[in-house]
C-alpha cells in the first residue's frame, strides 16, 4: 500500500472508530425517533460552522467542458443557479436548529417536514452542485475515458461490464421525470448501486430517500443543466456526460467510501 493511501485509510478508519461509540449510544436511546421508524440511526452533528456558506470556485475554466457542456450553460448554472442555492440556504438556516451545522450535517439530517423544505431544497442544491463540479473534468485534462483501479473492478463485477453500467446509469438519468439527479453510490454493504432522486434530494438524506448511500458519481438532469445546448434532447446530454467524468476523483471517493 502506498504511504499516502495508508495514511488516508488510517485516517478514515480512525474517524469510523471514533464515531462507533456515538452510534452505539444512539441505538440504545428511546428518545431517538429512528429507534421506532426503522430509519438509520443518526449520530449528533460534530461540526460547528461559524462562517456563511460560500459558492465554491469551479475547479476548471467556465468554458473548459466545451463542447459537451457549453460556456453559457456553465456560467448560468454555477454563477446563478448554484449561487442562489447558497444564498437561499444562508437565509433559510437562520434561527433554526441547522444554523451552525456544516453542509453535510444538514443534508444527512434534514426531514420531510414543511418547515425544513426550503433548507432541504437549498442545502441539497448546494451539496449536489459542489459535488457535480468536482466529479467532472475537461476532456483535455483527465475527463472521460474509463474508470480504473478498484472502482473498475467493482463496476465490472457488479454490472457485468462498463458498457452495461453505462446503459443502466444512462437509463436511470433518462427516466427521471421532471427535475432531479441520477447517482452511482456505495451502499452500507459496500456494494455499488444506481439510484435517482427528485429535485435536489440526494442519497445522503437519511430520513428522506429510501436507498441511502455515499454518492461517488452524479448527473444533474434538471433542464437548466442542458437546455441551452440540447433543448429537449436529454439523452444526448446524458451521452455527452461520459466525456467529462473525472474517474480519478470518482475512484478516490469510492475508496474513501469503502473504508468509511
Ligand atoms: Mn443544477
Amino acid at each position: 500500500m502506498e504511504k499516502r493511501t495508508f495514511l488516508k485509510t488510517s485516517l478514515v478508519l480512525g474517524i469510523a472508530a471514533a464515531a462507533a461509540p456515538i452510534l452505539k449510544a444512539c441505538k440504545g436511546s428511546s428518545k431517538n425517533p429512528s429507534a421506532t421508524t426503522g430509519y438509520p440511526v443518526i449520530p449528533p452533528p460534530k461540526m460547528r460552522r461559524t462562517t456563511p456558506f460560500e459558492l465554491p470556485k469551479l475547479p476548471y475554466d467556465v468554458a473548459a467542458l466545451e463542447p459537451h457542456i457549453d460556456k453559457m450553460t456553465m456560467e448560468i448554472h454555477h454563477g446563478r443557479h448554484h449561487n442562489a442555492y447558497v444564498s437561499n440556504l444562508n437565509e433559510a438556516v437562520k434561527n433554526t436548529v441547522y444554523a451552525e451545522y456544516e453542509l453535510e450535517d444538514i443534508v444527512t439530517r434534514i426531514t420531510t417536514s414543511d418547515e425544513d423544505k426550503k433548507i432541504r431544497n437549498n442545502a441539497g442544491g448546494h451539496w449536489n452542485h459542489t459535488f457535480f463540479w468536482q466529479i467532472m473534468a475537461p476532456p483535455s485534462n483527465g475527463g472521460g475515458g474509463l474508470p480504473f483501479g478498484q472502482l473498475a473492478t467493482a463496476i465490472n463485477s457488479q454490472f457485468g461490464s462498463f458498457e452495461k453500467f453505462q446503459e443502466e446509469f444512462g437509463n436511470a438519468a433518462k427516466s427521471v421525470f421532471g427535475s432531479g439527479w441520477a447517482w452511482l453510490c456505495v451502499g452500507k454493504d459496500k456494494g455499488l448501486f444506481i439510484s435517482t432522486t427528485p429535485n435536489q434530494d440526494n442519497p445522503l438524506m437519511l430520513t428522506i430517500v429510501k436507498q441511502t448511500g455515499t454518492p461517488i458519481l452524479g448527473l444533474d438532469v434538471w433542464e437548466h443543466a442542458y437546455y441551452l445546448k440540447y433543448q429537449n434532447k436529454r439523452p444526448d446530454y446524458v451521452t455527452a456526460f461520459w466525456n467529462l467524468i473525472n474517474w480519478k476523483e470518482v475512484g478516490l471517493r469510492y475508496e474513501k467510501a469503502l473504508f468509511g
